[in-house]
C-alpha cells in the first residue's frame, strides 16, 4: 500500500470500511447521494435523465473498487499486459452491459422501481458513445468485453473525440450529417486523470551529436501539445476483475508562448492553443477508406506517442532491464492506423533510452503485432514522405533506416530481384514518395493476422504475398468474434432467459460452447413455440420503434429482412434494392388473389455513408425513393414495405438484430474481410442470405450450408468475371434486371437522377462489384427464402440450429487464440474482497 505509516493506513481503511453493499438500501442511498452531491439536484425531484446519471455514478463507484484493486494487483505482481491500440472504440451504451456483467441488474431494477424509476427507461436516456465507424471499432469493443471476462490484464488505448461518428438525418431521401457532440450531457462513466499528462511534439528538426563515440540524434523544436488521460472501467462478466480503456484528449501545453505574447501578438498565441485542442475534436467518418489529411496523421501520432509513453512508464515502475519488456507488454495494432506507435517506440529506445539498434529492434519486434482488416486498395494507408518529414522528422529518418536494413536483407536473399524489392519496400517510389504503413507494420511485428480464414488466405496470396514468402510463419488467422453478453444477453433478454431455462443454468453466457446443447430442442414443440413468441415480441418492439421514428406502420406478420452496415458499393446494398424493385414490379403484375399468396416482407436497410462517398449516398437516396412509392401503393398494402432505418448505430442494432428473421451479407466474394454482424444475427436466430465471403464461409461450415441461403460467384471466379466484363464481353442484362433499370430511369420512383450514372455504367458492363453478374443467382436464393419461410417448422428449426452452432463466433474464443499464439499472456483472476 501507499501508506507506509500503519496507523494512517488503518485509519483510512476504517473510513471506507467495506465495499458498497448490494442490498436495496445501499443501492438507493448511493443513487440519491449522487443526485444531491454530484449532480446538485434535489433528491425530491429529479428527471429520468438525472436518475440515469446518478445511477451511472453509483455504478461507477462500484466499478472503481474492483478497478483499483485489479490494477493494484497487476502492478504488485508485475504481470504481462496486453495493450490494444485502436483509433476507434464503438462501445455502445454502457449501463445495461455493466449491470449484467457485475450481476446486479435485478438488484438495481428493484431498487429503482421502489423509488419510482423504471430501469429500462433509464437505459434509453444514455447517449450511445460512438467513437468508431463500423466493423473495426465495434470489434475493438467486443474484444474489451472478452478480455475482461477472460481475466486477461489488458488496456485499450484510443482517442477521446469530442465528436463521434456523425448523426445521420434523412432529408428528402438524402443523407445529411449532423455533428454528434456526445459529451454535452456529461459522461458519468469516465474518470478524468489530470495527473496523467504527456507532452507531445510535432514538427521541429533533428540534431545529431556524438556520445561516447556513438552518433546519436535528438528531436527538437516544433510545437508541444499535451495529452491528458480519461479512463473508463471495463468490467468483465462474472468476475471481480476490471480492466481499463484509456482515451487521450489534446490540450494546449502549459507554458504560454511568451515570445508571441511579448511581441504583443496575444491573439495568435491563443490561436495556437486552440489548434492543440482541435487534434482530438473529431473522428474521421471514413470506413474502409483513407482520408490523407494532415490532421488525421496528427491524431494518429498524438495518441500513439501518449500511449507508448504511458506503457513505458508502467513498465519502468517494476522493471529495470529492457530485455524484459516483451515479457511484460504486448501491443496490438488495430489495422495500420496506430502504426506510428512502432516508430515512436523505436525512437524512445534509441534516442532517449540510448539502446543500440539491434537491441531496440528486437524488443520492438517481439512486443508488437498487427491486425489487417481489409484488402480494399483505397483503405491501405500511405502517407507522403514529405508530410511525415515535416510533421515527424525524426520518425521519417527511422523509417528510412528500417527500410534500408530490410532492403539489404532482401537484396541478399534475392539478388537482382528489383521488382520484388520495389514491392516489399516501405517506400513507394515516384514523384510523390509514399510510406506504405502496412509494410511498416508487417516488418515491425512478430505476428500479423487476418480476421477470417478466407481473408487471411487472401492476404497471404495477394497483397502480402511477398511478405508471406519471406516470413512464412508470420501471417496467421484469427477469425473475428462478438461478445454474447451484449449481443444475446443484453440485446435479447427473453431469448437469453429461454436458453438459460433450456440449458438449466446461465453459464453459457460466459462459455458459449455450452449453447450446443440447444440443438436437442430444435424440434421440441413447446420450446419452438416459445422461440416463435420471442421473435414475435422482438418484431413488435421494432415495429413500434419504426412507427415512432418514421411514422410508418409495418406489419408484424411479415418476414423481416434486414441489411444493416456501412453503405459501401462492395457490400452491395444496391443489389438488395434492385431486387426489391424487381419484387415490387412482379407484385404489380399479379392479380389481388395471386398477391395474397406471396410471403409478405418488410425490407429494412440501414447504415451511414461516408460524407464524401457520392455513390454510397446515391444508394441511400434510391432506397428512400423506392420506399416512398412502395409503402404508399394501395395495391401492395402490407405485402411489401421498404424502410430505410436512419442513423444506424450500436443501440439501433440491439433492437434490429433480435427482430430480424433474414439478414443480408451479400458482398462481392473476396471483398468483406470478415463481417461481424453476420455472427450477431446467427446468435439471434436469424437466417442468412449471403455470398461465400469473409466469415460467412466459416458460418456455413458451422451451421451447415443447407441452413443458409448461399449464392453468387465464388472468390476464385471473381477476377475472371471482372476481366471479362471490363473487356466488353459482358452478357446482355437479363430481362428482369433491365426492367428494373428502366423503372428507375423512367422516373417510377421520382427524381433519382443521382443514381443514373451508376445504372448506366452497370448497363455498359462497368460492373466492378458484379451486381449484374450475381443478380440471377441472388433472385434464386430469394425465391428459396420465400419457399422456406412458408414452411415455418423448417424455418424455426434452421433458426434454432443456427444459434446452437454459433459458439465459434464468440469473441471469447477469438481472444483466447490471440492470447495463446500472439500475446502469450495468462489469465490472472484477482482475489475478490471475500477472499482477502
Ligand atoms: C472491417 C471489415 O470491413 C469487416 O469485414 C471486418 O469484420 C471488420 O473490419 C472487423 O475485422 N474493416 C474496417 O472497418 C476498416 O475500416 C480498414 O478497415
Amino acid at each position: 500500500f501507499i501508506y507506509h505509516n500503519e496507523d494512517k493506513a488503518k485509519k483510512i481503511w476504517e473510513l471506507m470500511q467495506t465495499y458498497q453493499g448490494v442490498d436495496q438500501k445501499s443501492i438507493q442511498r448511493s443513487i440519491v447521494n449522487h443526485v444531491e452531491y454530484t449532480l446538485a439536484m434535489t433528491r425530491f425531484n429529479f428527471s429520468d435523465f438525472g436518475c440515469y446519471q446518478a445511477t451511472a455514478f453509483s455504478m461507477r463507484d462500484r466499478l472503481l473498487e474492483s478497478w483499483n484493486d485489479t490494477n493494484q494487483y497487476f502492478t504488485t505482481h508485475n504481470v504481462k499486459r496486453v495493450y490494444y491500440l485502436s483509433l476507434e472504440f464503438l462501445l455502445g451504451r454502457l449501463m445495461q452491459n455493466t449491470l449484467n456483467n457485475i450481476n446486479m441488474e435485478k438488484n438495481y431494477r428493484e431498487a429503482l422501481l421502489d423509488i419510482g424509476y423504471d430501469l429500462e427507461r433509464l437505459y434509453d436516456e444514455e447517449v450511445d458513445p460512438a467513437l468508431g465507424n463500423g466493423g473495426l471499432g465495434r470489434l475493438a469493443a467486443c474484444f474489451l468485453d472478452s478480455l475482461a471476462t477472460l481475466e486477461v490484464p489488458a488496456w485499450g488505448y484510443g482517442i477521446r473525440y469530442d465528436y463521434g461518428i456523425f448523426k445521420q438525418v434523412i432529408r428528402d431521401g438524402y443523407q445529411c450529417e449532423v455533428p454528434d457532440f456526445w459529451l454535452s450531457g456529461g459522461n458519468p462513466w469516465e474518470i478524468e486523470r489530470p495527473e496523467v499528462v504527456y507532452p507531445i511534439r510535432f514538427y521541429g528538426y533533428t540534431e545529431k551529436y556524438e556520445e561516447n563515440g556513438v552518433e546519436r540524434a535528438q528531436w527538437k523544436g516544433g510545437e508541444i501539445v499535451m495529452a491528458k488521460a480519461y479512463d473508463t472501467p471495463v468490467p468483465g462478466y462474472n468476475t471481480f476483475n476490471c480492466n481499463n480503456l484509456r482515451l487521450w484528449k489534446s490540450l494546449p501545453a502549459q507554458e504560454f508562448d511568451f515570445q508571441s505574447f511579448n511581441k504583443g501578438d496575444y491573439l495568435s498565441s491563443v490561436e495556437m492553443k486552440q489548434r492543440a485542442e482541435y487534434i482530438t475534436s473529431v473522428l474521421y467518418p471514413n470506413d474502409n477508406s483513407q482520408e490523407g489529411k494532415e490532421l488525421r496523421l496528427k491524431q494518429q501520432y498524438f495518441f500513439c506517442s501518449a500511449t507508448v509513453r504511458d506503457v513505458i512508464r508502467r513498465f519502468k515502475k517494476n522493471n529495470s532491464d529492457w530485455k524484459d519488456f516483451p515479457k511484460k507488454a504486448a501491443l496490438q495494432l488495430n489495422d495500420t492506423h496506430p502504426a506510428i506507435a512502432a516508430v515512436e517506440f523505436l525512437r524512445i529506445l534509441i534516442d532517449e533510452e540510448k539502446l543500440d539498434w539491434g537491441e531496440a529492434w528486437k524488443i520492438l519486434h517481439s512486443s508488437f503485432s498487427y491486425t489487417n482488416h481489409t484488402v480494399l486498395p483505397e483503405a491501405l494507408e500511405t502517407w507522403s514522405v514529405g508530410l511525415i518529414s515535416h510533421l515527424l522528422p525524426r520518425h521519417m529518418e527511422l523509417i528510412f533506416l528500417i527500410n534500408h536494413y530490410f532492403m539489404e536483407d532482401i537484396a541478399k536473399k534475392y539478388p537482382g530481384d528489383y521488382q520484388r524489392m520495389e514491392e516489399m519496400s516501405i517506400i513507394a517510389e515516384g514523384d510523390d514518395k509514399q510510406v506504405r504503413m502496412a509494410n511498416l507494420c508487417i516488418l515491425c511485428s512478430h505476428k500479423v493476422n487476418g480476421v477470417a480464414e478466407l481473408h487471411t488466405k487472401l492476404i497471404q496470396e495477394t497483397i502480402f504475398k511477398r511478405f508471406h514468402e519471406y516470413f512464412p510463419n508470420k501471417i496467421e488467422n484469427k477469425t473475428n468474434g462478438v461478445t454474447p453478453r451484449r449481443w444475446i444477453h443484453c440485446a435479447n433478454p427473453k431469448l437469453s432467459d429461454l436458453i438459460t431455462e433450456a440449458l438449466e443454468d446461465s453459464e453459457w453466457i460466459g462459455e458459449l460452447e455450452r449453447i450446443e446443447y440447444l440443438e436437442n430442442f430444435a424440434e421440441d414443440e413447446e420450446f419452438v413455440q416459445k422461440w416463435i413468441d420471442i421473435k414475435k415480441q422482438n418484431k413488435e418492439k421494432l415495429a413500434a420503434k419504426v412507427k415512432e421514428v418514421l411514422g410508418i406502420k409495418i406489419p408484424v406478420n411479415a418476414l423481416y429482412d434486414v441489411q444493416i452496415k456501412r453503405i459501401h458499393e462492395y457490400k452491395r446494398q444496391l443489389m438488395n434494392i434492385l431486387y426489391v424493385i424487381h419484387r415490387y414490379l412482379t407484385l404489380k403484375d399479379m392479380t389481388p388473389g395471386e398477391r395474397e399468396k406471396v410471403v409478405p416482407r418488410v425490407v429494412i436497410i440501414g447504415g451511414k455513408a461516408a460524407p464524401g462517398y457520392h455513390n454510397a449516398k446515391a444508394i441511400i437516396k434510391l432506397v428512400n425513393a423506392v420506399g416512398d412509392i412502395v409503402n404508399n401503393d394501395k395495391d401492395i398494402g402490407d405485402i411489401l414495405k421498404v424502410i430505410f432505418y436512419p442513423n444506424y448505430c450500436v443501440s439501433a442494432a440491439q433492437t434490429l438484430i433480435p427482430a430480424s428473421e433474414l439478414s443480408q451479407h451479400i458482398s462481392t466474394a473476396g471483398m468483406e474481410a470478415s463481417g461481424t454482424s453476420n455472427m450477431k444475427f446467427v446468435m439471434n436466430g436469424c437466417l442468412i442470405i449471403g455470398t461465400m465471403d469473409g466469415a460467412n464461409v466459416e458460418i456455413s461450415e458451422e451451421v451447415g450450408e443447407d441452413n443458409m441461403f448461399i449464392f453468387g460467384a465464388r472468390v476464385h471466379e471473381v477476377d475472371d468475371i471482372r476481366h471479362r466484363l471490363f473487356a466488353g464481353e459482358h452478357n446482355p442484362i437479363g430481362k428482369r434486371l433491365q426492367r428494373v433499370f428502366d423503372a428507375i430511369l423512367s422516373g417510377t420512383f421520382g427524381d433519382v437522377s443521382i443514381i443514373h450514372p451508376i445504372i448506366h455504367s452497370l448497363m455498359d458492363g462497368k460492373d466492378y462489384y458484379l451486381v449484374t453478374e450475381d443478380f440471377d443467382s441472388y433472385v434464386k436464393a430469394q425465391n428459396k427464402v420465400d419457399d422456406t419461410y412458408r414452411d415455418q417448422k423448417k424455418w424455426n428449426m434452421m433458426s434454432i440450429l443456427g444459434v446452437s452452432r454459433s459458439a465459434k463466433f464468440s469473441s471469447d474464443r477469438t481472444i483466447e487464440e490471440y492470447c495463446d499464439s500472439i500475446w502469450k499472456v495468462d489469465r490472472i483472476p484477482i482475489p475478490t474482497p471475500s477472499d482477502s
